[in-house]
């Protein structure tokens, strides 16, 4: 009696990938059974990060950066932050990766390989601000359940695609199509085939936009295993869980998408603020769009020493969801006068920007360095803590950094 199955060729090879070398007996591995090499891995060499990136959960993998990693222009695959809700499919096959754009709204159901995408469709590379509508979560009191991130769940690479746009013109948009939902190969912690992890999606207007990509390249090359390969939605400025992962289906839909973590209280904040720890019903709740204005000083790192009377040299990045950046200053009085940073424009829309300050501080001790935005509303940042809301999601207070000056 044949019961005990080797495990899957592709499988092996995957974790052979993630493990870095060949497994030598690998072929005679029972089925069910993984290398104790995957059961207790290093993340930072499982998915090539910086060790200084910190792991807020590992069942699923949730890692963020740190601000001072976030320095680059362009954020390297080392320091982007990792955010899954379900188990990381084992088997990604680009060869064989087909995208099928359904629904209610479209006007003839149609099935792309990876090679129609990229051959009939003109292709774009933006740079594109995505965060966690939870980064920033664990300030929040009382306490938000969920990843306690604190303010590493950003990041702005550049990617390459098409847009989604484009491709839902091919198989056609039906007059009373109004959102979109992402369906990804992705699997529930269950393990139950039937659930998905994640199912979002946005309006007809921000699926239509020319930022909006169905990328396969990230910063030049294939989008790493555990940021979306082969295929990634790509929606910047809008809670990342817009931006779904490893997506194989799009479905126009006549009707807000209901996927899973669109309904109860994923992804969404009270439609009228409430009070720190109050309840707020279901309906109550209103779907989170575009992202708030939010900025990092990613340099220097907090707990910096400065020699006296040498001028401070301070950088980072600003971000405004589906706005712009007008305006970026820096307060060493805990925030009781602001000045001007020199802010440089996006690369592109949805891209985050570029902020220097030189800073003289007039005496040895301790100061706090704090940097607001203000985005193209008149908007800016809170140097407090923003609305409560039960899931702890779009905290976006300035940020700030310590130093002293010796
Ligand atoms: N298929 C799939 N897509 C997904 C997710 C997921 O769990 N599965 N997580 C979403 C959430 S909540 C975030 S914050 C981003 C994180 O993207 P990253 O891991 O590439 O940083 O992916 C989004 N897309
Ligand atoms: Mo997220």
């Amino acid at each position: 009696m044949e019961r005990r199955k080797f495990i899957k060729q592709a499988a092996l090879s995957s974790f052979a990938t993630l493990i870095g070398t060949e497994i030598v007996f690998g072929s005679k591995l029972l089925d069910g059974y993984e290398p104790l090499a995957m059961q207790n891995p290093d993340p930072f060499t499982l998915f090539s990060k910086d060790k200084g990136m910190v792991v807020l959960n590992d069942k699923p993998w949730n890692i963020e950066a740190t601000a001072h990693l976030l320095d680059d222009k362009v954020t390297p695959n080392s320091s982007m932050f990792i955010r899954n809700n379900g188990k990381v499919p084992e088997e990604l096959d680009a060869s064989t990766w087909t995208l099928t754009i359904d629904g209610e709204s479209v006007s003839t159901k149609k099935t792309y390989t990876l090679a129609d995408l990229k051959s009939k469709f003109q292709q774009h590379t933006y740079q594109l601000a995505i965060e966690c509508g939870g980064n920033g979560r664990k300030e929040f009191d009382p306490p938000a359940k969920g990843n306690q991130w604190g303010v590493g769940a950003i990041h702005c690479a550049s990617w390459t695609g098409v847009r989604l746009r484009d491709v839902l013109k091919d198989a056609g948009i039906k007059d009373d199509a109004v959102y979109i939902g992402f369906h990804a190969v992705d699997v529930h912690l269950s393990g139950d085939p039937e659930k998905e992890p994640i199912s979002r999606g946005c309006p007809m207007s921000k699926a239509l936009q020319d930022e909006t990509i169905l990328a396969f390249k990230m910063n030049g090359k294939n989008i790493p295993k555990i940021h979306g390969y082969p295929l990634r939605l790509v929606a910047g400025g809008w809670p990342a869980s817009v931006s779904g992962k490893w997506i194989n289906r799009i479905s126009i839909r006549n009707k807000v998408h209901d996927g899973t973590k669109m309904n109860g209280k994923a992804y969404r904040v009270p439609c009228k603020p409430i009070a720190p720890g109050d309840k707020v019903k279901d309906e109550d709740m209103c779907i989170i769009e575009s992202m708030p204005v939010k900025s990092l000083i990613t340099y220097p790192k907090s707990g910096a020493m400065l020699k006296k009377g040498k001028t401070l040299k301070i950088r980072g990045h600003a971000w405004a969801g589906e706005l712009e950046v007008a305006k970026m200053e820096y307060s060493i009085d805990f925030g009781s006068t602001w000045n001007a940073c020199t802010l440089e424009k996006p690369v592109n829309r949805l891209a985050w920007q570029h902020f220097t300050s030189e800073i003289e501080l007039p005496k040895t001790g301790y100061y706090e360095v704090w940097a607001r935005a203000t985005d193209s509303n008149g908007v800016a940042q809170p140097m407090i803590l923003p609305g409560w809301n039960p899931k702890g999601y779009l905290n976006n207070a300035c940020h700030r950094i310590a130093l002293k000056v010796t």
